[in-house]
C-alpha cells in the first residue's frame, strides 16, 4: 500500500484486507496532540468499532525521527483496525486519497508572539496544505483545523482547495465546548453525560462565546440551574482562559483534552452528533448575519455525514455583543492573510 503512496512514504502493510479501510492523514502527527489522538483514531473511537483505518501522518523533516518512534509505538499496540501506517513529510503524500483529515500541525504560539504573529507564521502552512487537499484527497473528505489560529488557518486551506465542498472544512471549537460542560458539570455535580446543547459561537480565542441558554443540565434549563452572574461572569471567564490556565498548570498546552475534542468533532460529523447541539467552527453561509466564508463556530447538528446549522435561535443583545465581537477579530485575521486566498 506504502507503494502506491509515493516514495517518501515508509510504512508497514498488514497482511489483512484492506480494500475497506479509509484512509485518515494526521498532521504534526509527532506532536503532543497527535500523540494522544493517534490512539483514539486507532482503536476505533472516532470512526467506529468496525472501521479499518490506513493512517497516513505527516511531520517536517526534523520531525520524521519522532514519528518513526510514534510509528513504532503504534505498531507495537497491534490495533486490529489499523490496516496501515504511512509516515511521510510530502502532504502530497499524507493526503492521497484521504477521506478524513486532522490539520493539527503548526507552530504553536511562544512567550514573544501575539495572535497576529501566531498568523504570519502558520498562515502559509495551510496554503500549501489546501492545494495538496486540493489536489490528492478524496472529493468528500471531512477536514478538521486543530493547528491554531484554527479558525483563520481552516480558511485559508478551504480558500485553497476550490475542488473540495467549502462545509468540508471545519475548525475545532469542541474543546472550548467540553470545557463548558466540564465547568457545567463540576457546578452542579451532574456528570457531563446528562449536560447537552451548550455550544460555542465565533473564533477559537478568548473571545469566543459559550451559549448557556438552551443548555440544559439533567433535564433543566441550565438558566434555571445557575445564576446569572455565574454565567455571565466566571463561567465564562474560566471557559475563555482555560487553555492559558492549563498551561500554568501543568507547564506544557492542553493535549490531551484536544485530541479527545478533535475525536468528539470528527466522530459527530462522521456517525451523526444524535440530535444534540454540537459546536463547529464552519465557512459561514450569511447565518446569524456572520459574512461569508468567515470560518465561524456556530450552533451545528450533524446526520449523515453532513453538518447542519441549527438556524433561527433567538439571539439577545449579549449574545449579539459577543457575535459582533467575534466577527470583528476574524475579519480582521482574514485581513492580515488576504494574501494567502488566492
Ligand atoms: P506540538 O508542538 O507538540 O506539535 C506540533 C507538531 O506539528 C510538531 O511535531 C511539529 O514538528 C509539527 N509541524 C509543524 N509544522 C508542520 C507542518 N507544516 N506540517 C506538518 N507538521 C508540522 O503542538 P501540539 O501541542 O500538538 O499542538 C498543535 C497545534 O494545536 C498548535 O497549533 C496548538 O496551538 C493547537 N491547539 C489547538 C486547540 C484548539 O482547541 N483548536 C487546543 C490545543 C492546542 O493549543
Amino acid at each position: 500500500m506504502s507503494g502506491d503512496l509515493g516514495e517518501n512514504a515508509v510504512g508497514f502493510t498488514s497482511k489483512g484486507d484492506d480494500t475497506e479501510a479509509i484512509r485518515v492523514a494526521v498532521t504534526g502527527a509527532a506532536g503532543n496532540i497527535g500523540y494522544a489522538l493517534l490512539w483514539r483514531i486507532a482503536s476505533g473511537d472516532c470512526f467506529g468499532k468496525e472501521q479499518p483505518v490506513i493512517l497516513q501522518l505527516l511531520e517536517i523533516p526534523p520531525g520524521m525521527q519522532r514519528l518513526e518512534g510514534v510509528r513504532m509505538e503504534l505498531r507495537d499496540s497491534a490495533f486490529p483496525l489499523v490496516h496501515d501506517i504511512v509516515c511521510t513529510d510530502d502532504a502530497n503524500v499524507a493526503f492521497q486519497g484521504a477521506h478524513a483529515i486532522f490539520l493539527v500541525g503548526s507552530r504553536p504560539r511562544t512567550k514573544d508572539m501575539d495572535r497576529s504573529d501566531l498568523v504570519a507564521a502558520n498562515g502559509p502552512i495551510f496554503v500549501g496544505q489546501g492545494k495538496a487537499i486540493d489536489e490528492v484527497a478524496s472529493k468528500n473528505v471531512k477536514v478538521i483545523t486543530v493547528g491554531n489560529p484554527c479558525n483563520t488557518n481552516a480558511l485559508i486551506a478551504n480558500a485553497n482547495s476550490p475542488r473540495i465542498p467549502s462545509r468540508q472544512f471545519t475548525a475545532m471549537t469542541r474543546l472550548d465546548q467540553n470545557r463548558a460542560v466540564g465547568q457545567m458539570a463540576e457546578r452542579s455535580g451532574v456528570p457531563a453525560s446528562k449536560i447537552h446543547d451548550v455550544f460555542i459561537w465565533g473564533n477559537h480565542a478568548n473571545t469566543m462565546y459559550p451559549d448557556p441558554r438552551f443548555a440544559t443540565v439533567d433535564g433543566r434549563r441550565a438558566t434555571d440551574v445557575f445564576d446569572l452572574d455565574w454565567l455571565k461572569g466566571e463561567f465564562l471567564d474560566t471557559v475563555a482562559t482555560r487553555g492559558k490556565a492549563v498551561i500554568v498548570a501543568r507547564g506544557a498546552s492542553s493535549a490531551a483534552s484536544a485530541a479527545s475534542a478533535a475525536i468528539d468533532h470528527m466522530r459527530d460529523w462522521w456517525q451523526g452528533s444524535n440530535g444534540r447541539i454540537v459546536s463547529m467552527a464552519l465557512p459561514s453561509e450569511g447565518w446569524y448575519g456572520v459574512p461569508e466564508g468567515l470560518v465561524f463556530s456556530f450552533p451545528c447538528r450533524c446526520q449523515n455525514g453532513q453538518i447542519e446549522v441549527v438556524q433561527d435561535l433567538p439571539i439577545d443583545s449579549f449574545a449579539q455583543s459577543k457575535i459582533d465581537e467575534n466577527v470583528a477579530m476574524l475579519m480582521e485575521e482574514r485581513q492580515a492573510v488576504t494574501g494567502l486566498l488566492n
